[in-house]
This record gives C-alpha cells, structure tokens and sequence, in this order.
C-alpha cells in the first residue's frame, strides 16, 4: 500500500472545508489508491465545530483515512504537510474596504506561509482558495522563502468550471466536449474569461456563439456567478467550491492529460503579465507539475481585459507591500 499524503485543510469547519474534507477522505482528489492523513487547522471559536467534523469523518469509515489531526496551530496543522488548502480567511465586514480586507487577511496568509517555511514538506503543493485568493497566496508566497515559489498558487478552477457550464448550455453539448477554456487574472470580477481558443466538439467555439452573447451575457454571467448563488442560496458557493479545490490539486498532483485548465500561478513574464503577481493562466499539468500554454494569440479585446486584471492584481500587491 502506499504511503500515506498528508492533506492540511484550513478553515475546516467552515462551508467550504466541511465539503471538502469528506471527498478527500473518500480518495476524490489524490487518487482511490492512496490513504491520506487530514491535518485540520481552525481557529480557537471553531474548535468545537471541527470536533464535530473530525467525528463525523471517523463515523464515514473511509478506507483511505488513515488519521485526522485537528488543531488551531498553524505548526501543527502545517506539519509534513503535502498539499495545504488555505480555505480559512477573514470575511468582508460591513463597510470595510478592499485595502483592509487585504491587510487583514495578510495577518492570516503572511503567519500561514511562514509555518509552511518551517514545517511542510519541502515539496508542498499549496493552493489559496480564501480570499482575495491570489494576493493572499501572494503573501503566503513571501513568507516562505525556502520553498519553491512556484508551488503557491490559487483557485480560478470555480470560475473555469462555470465557464464551462455556460457554453455548454449556450452550445447544448456536454461540457466535457470542450476544451481550452482560459480564465486569465484575478479571482474577482475583473477576471477575464475567454472562449478564443475555445473549441467545442472539435469547433471553433467563437465561431459558435455570437459576439454580443459572449461579450455581454457570457463574461459578465461568469465574472458575477458567485453573487448569484448567494443571491439564490443564501450562502456563498461551497460544495462547487470545494470540488473546483479537488480538480485544481488532483489536476496538479496526477495529470491534466493534457487538457487546459485554469490555475492562479506566480507570473513569470508569459503574455507580458510581468513577474511579482498570482495571476490566472491556461496550463497543462504533468508528473507533479504544471506548465503554462505557450504561444496563444493575444487579439486586442482580450488583451485590454488580461491587462485590467493585471492592474487590479498590482494594485492589490502594492496594498500589501509591507508583508511581502
Ligand atoms: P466560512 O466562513 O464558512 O468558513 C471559513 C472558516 O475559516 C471558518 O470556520 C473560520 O473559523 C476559519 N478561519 C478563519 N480564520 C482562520 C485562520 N486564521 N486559520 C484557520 N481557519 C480560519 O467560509 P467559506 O464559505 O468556507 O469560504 C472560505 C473562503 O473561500 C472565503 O474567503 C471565501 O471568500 C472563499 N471563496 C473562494 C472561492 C474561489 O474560487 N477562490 C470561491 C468560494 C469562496 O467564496
């Protein structure tokens, strides 16, 4: 049998860590073949909470599960750790700014990515979903000097997904007929969602939709899908959440087979998204890696949206820039 993954999971009481902890335990992400330890990490008020989960979780009997370590220090929960989920973040409160959102959630991320540094395993794949996801994986990045700056990365696989969702509706074929989807930028409303080297059971996907469709309902619907599940439910997006976490690592950790997918990664000059931001790009993931698609045309519209999100994404950097 092999050898246990260790699997840290923050804000494991929360929505989103509630739906996550049980489809990693059941083998959804790493494979039905291979036992995972969970290392829950909470913050002392919701430390009762995740007591319920961790029960929960022993009451699933879940062959692959082999031990659940529940703690509200970041040294333990980060301990040997393979992959970190970093779910766990400060929610907006009523009126306060983007700015402070930012600097408060920094006084998480910058702690988190420096009990990373000490005690994960050095080839620890990290993935921010809490947000302002890719300025917190930012943070994270930078308090974790002694490990490879490529592995902090964030989620826009949600947003990928729903993109997904919308063509194939629009198109009326299954969304696993399409392929190269792209989310470029931020996981905000500024992302940019293009369908350009979209094809659609092996059809140019612009050549399937019309312009003013994709232009005016298909971005903004993407851009906005989040605010409209609160608006429906009540309740922000948790379980599609926490499946877009599971793609994004399984996608990461055993293969893409080639096919594109959406991962926030550390820019490293691709497209002219110049280095020193967490900015969402296609790639193709192969043996534990990921690569970035090379060699995309780039028309003039997509161009000004990939650079609006850039702005928004060097903005949010120089908010921060005494954590980094
Ligand atoms: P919840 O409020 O249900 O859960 C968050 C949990 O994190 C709570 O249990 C809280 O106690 C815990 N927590 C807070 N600070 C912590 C810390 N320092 N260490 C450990 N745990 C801590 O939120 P949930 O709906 O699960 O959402 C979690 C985060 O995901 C939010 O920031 C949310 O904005 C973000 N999202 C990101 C998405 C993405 O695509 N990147 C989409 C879904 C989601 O909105």
């Amino acid at each position: 049998m092999k050898k246990p993954l260790r699997v840290t999971i923050t804000g494991a009481a929360g929505q989103i860590g509630y739906a996550l902890a049980f489809r990693i335990a059941s083998g959804d992400m790493l494979g039905k073949d291979q036992p995972v330890i969970l290392q829950l990490l909470e913050i002392p008020p919701a430390m009762d909470a995740l007591k319920g989960v961790a029960m929960e979780l022993e009451d699933c009997a879940f062959p692959l599960l082999h031990d659940i370590v529940t703690t509200d220090d970041a040294n333990v929960g980060f301990k040997d750790t393979d992959f970190a989920l970093l779910v766990g973040a400060k929610p907006r409160g009523p009126g306060m700014e983007r700015k402070d959102l930012l600097k408060e959630n920094g006084k998480i991320f910058g702690p988190q990515g420096k009990a990373l540094n000490d005690h994960a395993s050095r080839d620890v794949k990290v993935l921010v979903v809490g947000n302002p996801a890719n300025t917190n994986a930012l943070i994270a990045q930078a308090n974790a000097p002694d490990l490879d700056p490529r592995n902090f990365t964030a989620m826009t696989r949600l947003d990928h997904n729903r993109a997904l969702a919308q063509l194939a509706e629009k198109t009326g074929k299954h969304h696993t007929r399409i392929d190269g989807m792209i989310i470029w930028g931020n996981h905000s409303a500024t992302q940019y969602p293009d369908i350009a080297h979209c094809s659609v059971d092996g059809k140019a996907a612009p050549e399937l939709v019309d312009q003013g469709w994709y232009r005016d309902d298909f971005i903004p619907t993407v851009q906005q899908r989040g605010a409209a599940i609160i608006k429906a439910r009540g309740a922000s997006s948790a379980a599609s959440a926490a499946s877009a976490a599971i793609d994004h690592i399984r996608d990461w950790h055993l293969g893409s087979d080639g096919k594109w997918v959406s991962m926030a990664v550390p820019s490293d000059g691709s497209y002219g998204i110049k280095e020193g931001v967490i900015y969402s790009f296609p790639v193709t993931c192969k043996n534990g890696d990921y690569e970035i698609v090379q060699g995309l045309e780039i028309d003039a519209f997509s161009r000004e949206r990939m650079t609006l999100t850039e702005e928004e994404l060097r903005e949010e950097r120089e908010g921060v820039k005494e954590l980094l």
